[in-house]
């Protein structure tokens, strides 16, 4: 594990109760993967994580060249070709009090481990909860930061609910994302995915267009509701820790004809090819 430029092994103890990242949430923080000995889309992380950064206010104290040397020495100090790795800059050590001033300087870590599919299935139940996403105006779920509460909120009562995934509204009624992932849904050979006003800005979202326009499958980027929803042909989700899963059973709704979809299968065939054979090369 990365700690401040030094390398340490991952079951040391490295963090202070006075971190504010601790304290408070206050940090920011990717999820990248790693297939095949190549680093998926690890420049288009780094510039998010230092939006986010910018978002808050916070100065990481390095480069993004050096943040993705980093990550790349991270990966091969646990001779991994295949991982999750996970950068988290938080806004350094401070005292009770949340004042980010009282913190002089940023803490960065870099976790990696290997890690297979988040989900036990690729066919998700997904249950619309009741807490909303949060509001843009309020904390901008373009902000990975390290405050997830409101995502833990909708995974337990995704969980208690009996589904694997969370569907978020947000105040407004509309579709947002999932705990965890971006939502695309296909109705009539049209795919439909939310704006990112209300959403985090997907990078396996973006790829995801990509790949469908690629095969020109039209796609729209618009507001969609629970109606859109239930009454879909297909639904899929998209993240880093996600990658691409069918969503075939939504609130008690079986969704299209209750598997993965033609164009989910494409999508997953597709996203598998980029995965595997681009990116940055971990050993060179
Ligand atoms: C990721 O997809 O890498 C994320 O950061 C989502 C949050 C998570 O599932 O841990």
């Amino acid at each position: 594990m990365y700690v401040n430029g030094k390398f340490v092994p991952e079951n040391q103890p490295v963090i202070s109760v006075f971190d504010h990242g601790f304290l408070y949430g206050d940090g920011v923080f990717e999820g990248i993967r790693a297939y095949n000995g190549r680093v998926f889309k690890l420049r288009e992380h780094v510039d998010r994580l230092f939006d986010s950064a910018k978002a808050i206010d916070l100065d990481i104290g390095m480069s993004k060249e050096a943040m993705e040397e980093a990550i790349l020495e991270t990966l091969r100090k646990n001779n991994f070709k295949d991982a999750y790795i996970r950068p988290i800059v938080s806004r350094g050590n401070g005292d009770l009090g949340l004042d980010p001033l009282k913190c002089d300087k940023a803490n960065v870590f870099i976790v990696a481990k290997t890690m297979s599919s988040l989900y036990d299935t690729m066919e998700l139940k997904a249950i619309t909860v009741g807490v909303r996403r949060n509001a843009p105006d309020a904390l901008s779920p373009n902000i990975k930061s390290l405050n997830y509460l409101n995502n833990i909120l909708a995974k337990i009562e995704a969980n208690a609910k009996g589904g694997q995934e969370a569907i978020f509204l947000d105040h407004n009624g509309f579709v947002a994302e999932g705990s965890g992932d971006n939502i695309f849904i296909i109705k009539n050979g049209v795919v439909y995915t939310p704006p990112t006003i209300n959403n985090l800005k997907g990078i396996t979202r973006a790829t995801a267009i990509e790949l469908l326009e690629k095969n020109k499958i039209p796609t729209r980027v618009e507001n969609i509701s629970l109606f859109d929803v239930y009454t879909a042909d297909e639904i899929f989700v998209t993240g880093t820790a996600a990658e691409a899963a069918a969503v075939v059973w939504v609130d008690g709704r079986t969704i299209g004809a209750g598997k993965t979809g033609p164009v989910t299968a494409l999508m997953l065939k597709e996203f598998e090819k980029i995965t595997s054979t681009t990116g940055t090369e971990i050993y060179t």
